[in-house]
């Protein structure tokens, strides 16, 4: 074994998949060693050697599994040689899906509760093998093993212990240099210098890995108060809602979604003392007119909340401009808040702070959508994220379904809303999909639930306001006390 070992390490050492010399790494550090194991791809007869080394390693420690899963990217060809050689089915980790509550983040066929080999190229710090091992356990299979190929004892194998995970290697760094040495590749100088490294640059868990965050979050950063997010909002409508949310003690909107102004009215009156936002759709209105924005303002004034007109623009900057500001509704004149798709790119925004940005009016970007099958998802949630942070003068936040997942580094001056929430997780005929207050607001991160039929039909809806804020309040005070 121990041969076959040394012989690999000198394969690798021909392919280049380990160099020495002066090497930046993105940290800024200056490594002696540079190891880059995407080559293997270029030589069959590498990849077998490599994939052997590897099943060995895990095949006495490992406890029985059932499946393999390779890290992306370098991994897969790896796991997939390994997957044929021994007859062992492979699942895949889709790497541009981080919102493994809802979405398929595991391709392949797997049943919950069988046991899954991770396999890993190169262990570092051990962040990338987390953010693999997230989605599979979030689907249900058991990940108790880790196999990499090189382990550059930089503490990967500690930090993975920590989260309960065993790492086997096939090679140390430190063995490859000693064969290195052995065979004349490198001077005993040089090797000291990587040894000397390695020992001095211990590799930490960044704070909060992207897509590990329930395996992290103990070391999550602590979770801002809504006031003091308020100093950090840019925009003004995101600030004045920051601090009312603060003063008023709610983080509920109401969807209004009634029919005539008379029970929009009613509505409004009956929820207010407990709404930080109330939610129109004003195009559902038989009987829409400016004198109702007139009485809906003083009912805003009087009960201390925001309007938020959920047009859902989608046009391109000049019609969106003049569909704000124009037409029947005139939402720029009395809507503190209104959203956008991001599907027309950022004039959409232009378009809409041309008209809304001097009347202190915010906007929030579809990151997300609660209905099933939703297209608003990965890349698309990430290019809202971006678009956001491109405009935060205007831009005040997002709706969004899972945050925790996607924005955990975002700017805290954004604030995240999430319709399809109700007292009991579920959905309706058409496609909506509900989530508890407290999964909302504690395990998904948001800042506002928003709730339309679960208080708006409830037989008394200001009573049902009120069980809605105080369930939306206490998960909001769990998550800061927590964090
Ligand atoms: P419900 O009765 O709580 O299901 O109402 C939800 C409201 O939020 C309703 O007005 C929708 O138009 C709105 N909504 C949503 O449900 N899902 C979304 O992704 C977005 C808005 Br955006």
């Amino acid at each position: 074994m121990r041969e076959e070992a040394a012989a690999l390490v000198l394969a690798l050492a021909d392919a280049e998949a380990v160099k020495f010399g002066e090497f930046k790494l993105k940290s800024g550090i200056i490594s002696p060693i540079y190891i880059d194991l995407r080559v293997i791809v270029s030589y069959p007869d590498l990849l077998r050697q490599v994939s052997a080394a590897l099943w060995s390693a895990a095949a006495a420690p490992a406890a029985p599994f059932d499946l393999i899963c390779g890290v992306p990217y370098t991994a897969l060809p790896i796991a997939t040689c390994i997957s044929l050689a021994h007859n062992v089915p492979m699942v895949m980790r889709r790497k541009e899906v981080k919102d493994y509550g809802t979405r398929k983040a595991i391709e392949g066929f797997f049943s919950s509760g069988q046991s899954c080999l991770v396999i890993e190229d190169l262990v570092t710090s051990g962040a990338s093998v987390l953010e693999t091992v997230e989605p599979l356990t979030a689907a249900g299979l058991k990940v108790s093993d880790v196999v990499v190929l090189i382990d550059r004892e930089q503490g990967g194998g500690d930090n993975l212990r920590k989260h309960g995970l065993r790492l086997h290697s096939a090679i140390t760094l430190s063995y490859a240099v000693d064969v290195l040495v052995k065979h004349g590749r490198v001077s005993e100088e040089v090797a000291a210098s990587v040894k000397s490294f390695v020992r001095s640059n211990r590799a930490e868990l960044p704070a909060n890995p992207p897509g590990a965050s329930s395996l992290v979050a103990a070391k999550k950063p602590k979770r801002l108060a809504y006031g003091e997010r308020a100093v950090l909002a840019q925009n003004a409508a995101g600030k004045k809602l920051l601090e009312l949310m603060e003063r008023k003690k709610s983080n509920l909107s109401v969807a209004a979604d009634v029919a005539t102004s008379e029970e929009l009215l009613k509505l409004a009156d009956a929820v207010g003392p407990e709404i930080c936002v109330l939610k129109t759709h004003v195009d559902v209105l038989s009987d829409f007119s400016e004198e109702l924005t007139v009485k809906l303002r003083a009912i805003a004034e009087k009960h201390d909340f925001m309007i938020f007109e959920d047009r859902k623009f989608a046009d391109i900057g000049n019609t969106v401009s003049m569909q704000y500001e124009g037409g029947p509704f005139k939402i720029v004149d009395w809507s503190d808040i209104t959203n956008a798709h991001i599907v027309p790119g950022p004039g959409i925004i232009d378009g809409l702070k041309l008209k809304g940005l001097a009347k202190g009016r915010g906007l929030l970007l579809l990151a997300e959508m609660s209905s099933k099958g939703t297209l608003a998802q990965g890349e698309y949630t990430a290019a809202a994220e971006k678009m956001a942070a491109d405009n935060p003068d205007f831009v005040m936040g997002f709706i969004s379904i899972n945050p925790a997942a996607w924005a955990q580094a975002a700017d805290p001056g954004f604030i995240h809303m999430t319709p399809g929430v109700q007292m009991s997780a579920g959905g309706d005929d058409l496609g909506q999909q509900y989530n508890t207050p407290e999964n909302v607001i504690a395990d998904r991160q948001s800042d506002i639930i928003i709730v339309g039929r679960g208080i708006i039909k409830a037989k008394n809806p200001a009573l049902a306001s009120r069980e809605y804020r105080n369930a939306g309040w206490q998960a909001y005070l769990k998550s800061i006390a927590a964090a």
